[in-house]
């Protein structure tokens, strides 16, 4: 067993109450403007972009630290098609037969069907993966805590730097992904988590008039 060692916390920032309402009102404004598209447009974004945002989204806290997270990027537009006509024959499967009838009405205000047409428009697919466990050069397995819970946390933190820079995303899960594994040689240790799709909206893209719950139906104070 490794002992602990510590180092200060040097990088921590403290601001005054009114500075931190500031940062905080504008923190939510930039967030309440994110809206989930589905219309996107094939203008290039640049790979440094993307990879500062995975940069970010891995600072995200993890069980025992041990990031168990792989991010693919796609951009090949070969792989984009595969994953295209993978994706739309689960759908079909999904909306002609396996989801429930409760499921598709949830999903009525939202206007979709099994026609995925972004995901050979948009220039960025990110195939996030999680490590159940992990594998250790000698073929061992290491136990992975919380995987679920930690790589949910770093794509809600992919999703804000997507914000932040002024992309949009769309956060699809064809349901079962298993194909992803196949399509991009990912090994059996790691499940499809999300395929996250970014770029820049279409123009003229609509979304959904839908509404967010207000403070007082998400939040309680005691
Ligand atoms: N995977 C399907 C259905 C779908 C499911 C949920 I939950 C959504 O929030 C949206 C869609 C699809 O992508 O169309």
């Amino acid at each position: 067993m490794s002992s602990p060692k510590f180092i200060a916390l040097a990088d921590y920032r403290e601001y005054d109450t009114e500075e931190m309402k500031r940062r905080a009102d504008s923190f939510y404004e930039l967030m309440r403007r994110r809206r989930t598209v589905r219309h996107f447009s094939n203008r290039p974004v640049a790979r440094e972009i993307i990879e500062h945002c995975i940069l970010a989204a891995a600072t995200a806290p993890s069980g025992a630290n041990l990031q168990p997270w792989h991010f693919v990027v796609v951009t090949d537009p070969s792989v984009k098609f595969q994953i295209r006509v993978a994706a739309e024959e689960e759908e079909k499967e999904f909306y002609s037969r396996r989801a429930p009838k409760a499921w598709l009405e949830a999903l009525a205000p939202l206007g979709t069907d099994e026609h995925k047409l972004f995901l050979e428009v948009a220039p960025y697919l990110i195939a996030i993966f999680e490590e159940r466990y992990g594998r250790l050069p000698t073929g061992g397995q290491v136990k992975h805590y919380y995987p679920k819970e930690s790589v949910g946390i770093a794509t809600g933190l992919l999703i804000t730097a997507i914000q932040e820079v002024g992309l949009v995303s769309l956060t699809h899960t064809p349901s079962p992904m298993k194909f992803l594994n196949e399509i991009l040689g990912r090994p059996s240790n790691e499940s499809p988590f999300l395929l996250l799709v970014v770029g820049y909206p279409a123009e003229g893209a609509v979304v959904p008039d839908i509404n967010r719950k207000r403070l007082e139906d998400v939040c309680t104070f005691v």
